[in-house]
């Protein structure tokens, strides 16, 4: 499946409470979202399949991936497109060699250090943060600010999306910094309209 990178939805269960799950993430597409990840630190793995199999359902004319994070019993057993993994999250070579070749997988990185011992022939795609700090992560690592974006963007092998306090406004920065996009719980999910959040991305109509 191809990977687009530019509004990269990750869910929150309390904030995608109200309005429901599946609800959230179709309105969120509508408006532009290009991949979702699904992330519940609390549910069961149980849980967590049901979930990702009503995503994948509600996904499957759309053409937009649906990614597990931390889990990847729970992408195999839900046949999700692929599995975002953070820096104690498992190794990503058993990963890549469990979900084979096609599958999408992401890493988590928030140090030079981090980037200079990755494998690139593993893995798709970097998450890149936090650009500031945020509430929607507990224990993030230090912000990285645009300029320590740009600096760790620089040194990648694989395309990055940046993540971390990141509103529709930071969308320029962002591009500057040198990332293929902007991955967001908060301001998304958290809003009364999804769907018009996420197109405030993609700028003003006509733009
Ligand atoms: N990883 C680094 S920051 C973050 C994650 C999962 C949370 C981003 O949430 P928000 O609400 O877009 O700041
Ligand atoms: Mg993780």
């Amino acid at each position: 499946m191809r990977l687009d990178l530019s509004l990269y939805l990750i869910t929150d269960p309390a904030l995608c409470e109200d309005r429901g799950l599946v609800e959230t993430v179709v309105a969120a597409v509508r408006g532009g979202v290009t991949v979702v990840q699904l992330r519940d630190k609390q549910a069961s793995d149980t849980e967590l399949i049901d979930q990702a199999r009503r995503l994948k359902a509600a996904l499957s004319d759309t053409g937009v991936p649906l990614l597990i994070n931390d889990r990847l019993e729970v992408a195999l057993a839900a046949s999700a497109d692929g599995l975002h993994l953070g820096q104690d999250d498992g190794d990503v070579a058993e990963a890549r060699a469990a979900l084979g070749p096609e599958a999408i997988l992401g890493l988590s990185v928030q140090t030079h250090a981090q980037m200079a011992c990755l494998d690139p022939t593993a893995l798709d795609y970097l998450g890149l943060g936090p650009v500031f700090a945020t509430p929607s992560k507990h224990d993030h690592a230090e912000p990285l600010g645009f300029d320590g974006l740009a600096a760790l963007v620089a040194e990648s092998p694989l395309p990055c999306v940046a993540i971390g306090g990141l509103k529709a406004e930071h969308v320029a920065a962002t591009q500057r910094a040198g990332a293929h996009g902007l991955a967001v719980i908060s301001a998304i999910c958290g809003t009364p309209d999804p769907e018009r959040a996420a197109r405030a991305f993609a700028g003003p109509p006509g733009r």
